[in-house]
């Protein structure tokens, strides 16, 4: 059986549920008072482009603003599942169903091509081979993955005498997992720390979605029972630290933030926060606009040695932000960023925004570094880890 039909069958029955039942109501509410209660700013200048010198924030230091906020008590079982085992199958649910409504403009943008493809043809042709590889570089798989992956069908086209589109169909599927998963066990797991804070640096350009991912990510932790520290160190932004804080508000987590600021010296007094009050997690949150690559490698540099010289072996993830709407530009933050600090994980934003969901598998190939998180929507319930396996369901599930 190809991987097609087994992920099929994994996922069999999950979307035959009644709509509207109780709890999506529920999601739907607690997505609406989402939106209402925060306003986020757009920027979207990029990597290098900003002219403004550094000390320009850090002279107007009158106003300095230093705010630590307590987590709130945990709630209890919301749905009052019965076992263990049933609030994971409904987690599991719920999963699939973000995968599947985050991905439904990339499965409306180019999986609805491939199928047309398949009914178009009726013999696999040059011509056939050459549409496929179009659709495919459009939906930003990357053109030196796009090549390897020709290759490799053909070859298969050609060893197992394949002539019918329809079956080559699920060997697509196939192949573009092969491309992910590459032999290598691909690790999606924050790696905890047994003693001390787990510390997760977030880095990127800014409007990415940082700030909103460690919302999410936090929002995800404390569900686990985990007690959690966000750090605004973006003391770059005015307003940044502010936005953290209101989040750490809305979805209970601890807060430490200082405005105005040395980013490294509010990432210090965090973590001793963290230490003192025996948090689990401490989640950073940094610039993303600094004037150029020097003084964003020196300003992380500084950050980690701090984190260094606080816990032993420093910080367990530096999460690296990605828009999936930039396409491949995208895939250039990635090696330039890689150039200058050491990045063990992606986190890849707003792919309920492109119809080019084809973006993860370019990033694994190209950059090498495992996409661990993928954020579906604006909401704190849209981070997802990433799993290849909801992702091929969530992209090609018309097609099964
Ligand atoms: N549709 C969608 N929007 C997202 C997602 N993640 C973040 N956003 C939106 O992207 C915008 C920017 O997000 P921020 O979290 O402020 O980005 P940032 O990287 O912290 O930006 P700076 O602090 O300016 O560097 C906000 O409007 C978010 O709501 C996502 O997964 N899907
Ligand atoms: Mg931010």
């Amino acid at each position: 059986m190809g991987l097609f039909s087994k992920i099929k069958n994994m996922f069999k029955g999950y979307d035959e549920e009644e709509k509207n039942t109780a709890e999506e109501k529920i999601d739907e509410d607690e997505s609406e008072e989402e939106d209402e209660s925060i306003e986020i700013e757009e920027e979207n200048e990029s990597f290098e482009e900003n002219e403004e010198s550094e000390s320009d924030g850090l002279e107007q230091g009158e106003e300095v603003f230093e705010k630590v906020e307590e987590p709130k008590k945990k709630k209890g079982n919301f749905f009052g599942f019965g076992s263990k085992k049933e609030k994971k199958v409904e987690e599991e649910k719920k999963s699939v169903k973000v995968y599947e409504k985050g991905l439904s403009r990339s499965r409306e943008g180019f999986v609805s091509k491939l199928a047309n493809l398949t009914n178009k043809y009726k013999k696999i042709t040059d011509e056939y081979f050459d549409e496929l590889e179009e659709i495919l570089i459009m939906a930003d798989i990357g053109v030196n993955t796009v090549m390897d992956f020709m290759d490799r069908l053909r070859e298969r086209v050609k060893e197992e005498s394949i002539t019918d589109p329809s079956v080559l169909k699920e060997i697509i599927v196939d192949e573009l997992f092969i491309i992910y998963v590459n032999d290598e066990v691909i690790s999606n797991k924050i790696n905890y720390r047994e003693d001390g804070p787990t510390i997760v640096l977030f880095i990127g350009v800014n409007g990415v979605g940082k700030t909103t991912t460690i919302a999410k990510l936090a929002n995800k932790m404390i569900d686990e029972g985990k007690k959690v520290l966000m750090v605004g160190a973006d003391t770059f932004r005015a307003g940044a630290v502010e936005q953290l804080r209101e989040w750490s508000v809305k979805v209970g987590a601890g807060f430490y933030g200082k405005e105005e600021s040395d980013p490294a010296s509010v990432v210090y007094d965090g973590i001793e926060l963290a230490k003192k009050d025996q948090y689990d997690v401490v989640l950073i949150d940094t610039a993303g606009r600094l004037q150029n690559k020097v003084n964003l490698m020196k300003e992380l540099e500084k950050i980690n040695k701090v984190i260094d010289s606080l816990v032993e072996g420093g910080a367990s993830e530096t999460l690296l932000v990605i828009d999936a709407t930039t396409g491949q530009n995208g895939i250039s933050q990635a090696k330039a960023f890689q150039e200058i600090t050491n990045i063990t994980g992606i986190v890849l934003t707003k792919l309920d925004g492109t119809a080019k969901g084809g973006i993860v598998l370019a990033i694994k190939e190209s950059v090498g570094i495992p996409v661990k998180y993928i954020g579906l929507g604006e909401t704190k319930d849209d981070l997802q880890v990433f799993d290849i396996e909801k992702y091929i369901y969530g992209l090609f599930k018309d097609m099964m």
